[in-house]
């Protein structure tokens, strides 16, 4: 089995009120990078502190940190517009984040990136493949691409309070700069993510189709970014099994997740790691409804619960983990 990390930004997390994903808006910019780092080598490396959300829930890149030490496991990491320079080695797929959704193509080049990540999934020689990804702000593009395909699915949020209405404010104003309507480019994955979309799209699609033609099994570690990724891959002609692994967190939020997971013929995994028997505060952010889901959280503990790990045993790993990253 491989674990794919596949990170990058786009523009649209500064916008106000968007993303919880960094301390401020400034800092989201920041996160991806400290995600690979935390997944690697267990804290930030050359960024400035572990990615909190402005009230101090951690990234759940720790969660992923934490699962790994209980059940090691094979990483790739997979650039495609990073801000800030990341001291875990990566495969680059595209070099430039990703604009504001408002503009005309956000993601120009979203064809090359889907190549490059597609032949990275061809060279695969695993089983299975993970996929999980870090982009502040990708709630709403991956809104914005849903819209353009014509998939009616809501999006979570990493803030307790999903602010949706201005999210759609932000994807209407997008269509209007790219000059299409909802549901225009159905059966035009590539052309949804450069018009809509954000560059972490176009490299876990790549991901997943490479590694569909090679014949591993993919499973998409996420929440509703992941279904979008999903969806984008039925709409690119994938007719295989994709599994989509998520947290207990995203689907309270986000009850379409099922439907979405039916009517896009997913096998979806929703897990619940029990939070809410701790009282510390590595924990409690996730059971406030903040973060949520992000870099593998939901296929990592679909991996665990795989693996025999026991809820109590993962939770304190991850108290351990915290600890060690919080106390220097
Ligand atoms: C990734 N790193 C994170 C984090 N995510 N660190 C702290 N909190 C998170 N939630 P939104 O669209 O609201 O910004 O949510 C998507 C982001 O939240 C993604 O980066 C995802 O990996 C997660």
């Amino acid at each position: 089995m491989k674990f794919a990390v596949v990170v990058g930004s786009t523009e649209t997390a500064t916008i106000e009120g968007i993303s919880a994903a960094g301390a401020v808006p400034e800092a989201t910019y920041h996160t991806p990078a400290a995600d690979l780092e935390i997944v690697e080598y267990g804290k930030p490396v050359f960024a400035p502190q572990m990615p909190v959300s402005p009230t101090g829930c951690p990234t759940p890149a720790l969660i992923t940190r934490a699962v790994r030490e209980l059940v090691s496991f094979d990483t790739v990491a997979v650039e495609s517009g990073l801000v800030t320079e990341s001291a875990t080695p990566t495969v680059t797929v595209g070099d430039k984040p990703g604009a504001d959704i408002r503009s005309n193509k956000p993601v120009p080049d979203a064809t090359e990136r889907f190549e490059r990540a597609r032949a990275v999934g061809r060279a695969l020689n695993d089983e299975e493949l993970i996929i999980g990804e870090s982009i502040p702000g990708g709630t709403t593009t991956a809104l914005g691409v849903l819209t353009a395909l014509g998939e009616p699915y809501n999006v979570s949020s990493s803030l307790p309070e999903n602010p949706i209405e201005r999210k759609q404010e932000l994807v209407n104003a997008g269509l209007e700069a790219s000059s299409i309507e909802a549901g225009a480019l159905a059966g035009e994955p590539l052309k949804a993510i450069t018009l809509m979309g954000d560059p972490v799209l176009p490299a876990v699609l790549g991901l997943t189709v490479g590694a569909n033609e090679r014949g591993i099994d993919v499973m998409l570690a996420g929440g509703t970014q992941m279904v979008t990724a999903g969806a984008l891959a039925r709409h690119f002609g994938v007719q295989d099994e994709l599994r989509v692994a998520t947290t207990v967190f995203v689907a309270d939020d986000t009850p379409e997740l099922h439907q979405a997971s039916d009517e896009l013929a997913f096998d979806l995994t929703v897990t619940d790691p029990g939070f809410d028997q701790s009282s510390h505060d590595a924990l409690t952010g996730f059971c406030r409804g903040e973060a949520k889901e992000g870099v593998g959280m939901g296929g990592a503990l679909a991996l665990a619960d795989r693996n025999g790990v026991s809820d109590k045993e993962l939770r304190q790993q991850i108290v351990r983990r915290y600890e060690a990253v919080t106390d220097g």
